[in-house]
């Protein structure tokens, strides 16, 4: 029975369109050099187009293939419009990464609401927008994967960023919630990064930041998730990779 089921569809990541989010920077961009690498064709997003533009042309001179589109994913429209691109472009879409994401972390006493409605807009609704641009391609596909950036801030909450992890937990329950109605052809899989050596911490407040750069001392390059989620994304299409943890062994 498992040998019907791992045979079942294609595996690997070879010829794969994968869209990512967040793709100007860190995680989102070492995946997309991975997974170009691999074979992948890329179809970058984020809100800073001289990023995109050159990491286009480096996955391009690297032998690969990659398009980007401005991609602010607060703008729901904005994730239709990347959906659209990979179809207009390679004429399906096998792969989401919901990868964009802010950590305006801070004490909750300061009330930096404007801050914590950020995280919520870019880190839940965010995903829920991309849900919303290709969900309805994955089903008229028959098959397609959604892959989560989320957090340890999730599994192990600590002062300072609560709200930063109740965003990251939200995108966790709606993800296991899409995996349970996603039915037998999609999959759904959630990353958890612990430190990660990126442009993560920039926007932090100063103290807080301060303390973010301690952490950061033992922190992961971001090669390291890019790997993971090529694990989630290589497996048969019967294989769902559930939820992927991926932190410094130094990281409490
Ligand atoms: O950080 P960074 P990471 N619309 O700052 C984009 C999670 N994580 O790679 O729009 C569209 O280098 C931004 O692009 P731009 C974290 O929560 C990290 O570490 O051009 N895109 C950039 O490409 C996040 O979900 C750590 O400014 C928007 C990207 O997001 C994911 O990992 C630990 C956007 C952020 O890249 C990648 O973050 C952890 C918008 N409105 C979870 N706003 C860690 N680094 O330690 C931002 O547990 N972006």
């Amino acid at each position: 029975m498992s040998e019907i089921v791992e045979n079942s569809g294609k595996s690997g990541i070879e010829g794969k369109v994968v869209a990512i989010t967040g793709a100007s920077s860190g995680i989102g961009e070492a995946t997309a050099l991975l997974l170009a690498e691999r074979g992948a064709k890329i179809v970058l997003g984020a809100r800073r187009p001289e990023r995109l533009e050159a990491l286009a042309a480096r996955i391009a001179k690297n032998g690969g293939t990659a398009v980007w589109a401005r991609t602010d994913v607060t703008r729901r429209a904005d994730l239709a419009g990347l959906v659209q691109l990979a179809r207009e472009q390679y004429g399906r879409l096998d792969v989401l990464v919901g990868n964009a994401g802010v950590g305006l972390i801070s004490p909750l006493d300061d009330l930096r609401v404007e801050d914590w409605e950020e995280m919520i807009d870019v880190n839940l609704k965010g995903v829920l927008y991309g849900i919303a641009a290709a969900l309805p391609v994955f089903r008229e596909q028959g098959f397609g994967h959604f892959v989560n950036t989320v957090s340890t801030a999730g599994l192990r909450v600590v002062p300072l960023q609560s709200v930063y992890a109740a965003t990251k937990n939200a995108v966790r329950t709606l993800s296991e919630g899409l995996r349970q109605e996603a039915g037998d052809s999609l999959r759904v899989t959630v990353v958890s990064p612990g430190a990660v050596r990126t442009d993560f911490a920039e926007r932090m407040e100063p103290t807080v930041k301060a303390r973010i750069d301690e952490l950061m001392e033992i922190a992961l390059p971001p090669e390291a998730v890019a790997r993971a989620i090529a694990f989630a994304i290589e497996q048969p299409d019967g294989v769902d990779v559930g939820d992927i943890v991926v932190r410094p062994t130094a990281q409490g």
